[in-house]
């Protein structure tokens, strides 16, 4: 793995052909960003998700824009309405769309149109096991992972389950751009540890900018 300069001096990790970690890249947004969180998470309240399995998430998760991604005992898929409120999930805010697109042509992929955020936040404790993203139809449209609050460790995989993952600390203000020959590598997050951000609270918050249409 190779650490450099890039763009305008920002510290660069190339995890691997087409996955780029533009660390601090969204530190001048944070504070937007997080109020913004609280406008949709007012109208589309974080929730513990049901696994097809049948397990409680431990990530609490909302969506925004024209697509959300939700899981039942029925499945993961994306729905345009949220399913607790029959509600169309609330509007992608323009700083998201900006701050992902301008993420994504930084790692060299242009035209990304986001219209699906993610918006999960993790307690002590909370995890994500290793899994691929492949519930999109476009699987040439990158993903812009946004990271908030506590750090943590990113669990970065192979194409194979089986595949020994890369640990990369995620901080405040990280963002990462997944795709091309990378989009399908398995990806998880370690359990979250006990802590107080300044700006965020116990929580680490990621935004995940996909195109879901
Ligand atoms: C690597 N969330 O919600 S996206 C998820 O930190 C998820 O909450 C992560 O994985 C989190 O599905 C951040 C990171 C990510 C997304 C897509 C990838 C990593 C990826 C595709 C290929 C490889
Ligand atoms: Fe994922």
């Amino acid at each position: 793995m190779t650490r450099d300069l890039f763009p305008d001096s920002l510290p660069v990790l190339r995890l691997c052909p087409g996955a780029v970690a533009l660390l601090g890249f969204a530190l001048p947004a944070a504070p937007d960003l997080r109020e913004r969180i609280r406008e949709i998470t007012g109208l589309a309240p974080l929730r513990h998700m049901v696994t097809p399995g049948g397990f409680r998430m431990s990530v609490a998760m909302s969506n925004c824009g024209s697509f959300g991604w939700i899981t039942d005992r029925r499945g993961y898929r994306y729905d345009r309405h949220d399913p607790q409120s029959g509600r169309p999930w609330p509007p992608m805010p323009d700083a998201f769309a900006e701050l992902a697109r301008a993420a994504a042509e930084s790692a060299g992929f242009t035209g990304f149109n986001p219209d699906a955020c993610l918006i999960n936040r993790y307690e002590a404790g909370a995890r994500m096991s290793m899994h691929q993203d492949k519930n999109e139809r476009d699987l040439t449209q990158p993903i812009v992972s946004v990271s908030l609050g506590l750090p943590v460790v990113f669990l970065f995989g192979g194409e194979r389950r089986s595949d020994k993952p890369v640990r990369v600390l995620l901080d405040h203000g990280d963002v990462v751009v997944w795709g091309g020959p990378a989009r399908l590598r398995f990806h998880g997050v370690m359990p979250l540890k006990d802590g107080h951000h300044t700006a965020l609270g116990p929580y680490r918050f990621n935004l995940t900018f996909r195109n879901a249409s």
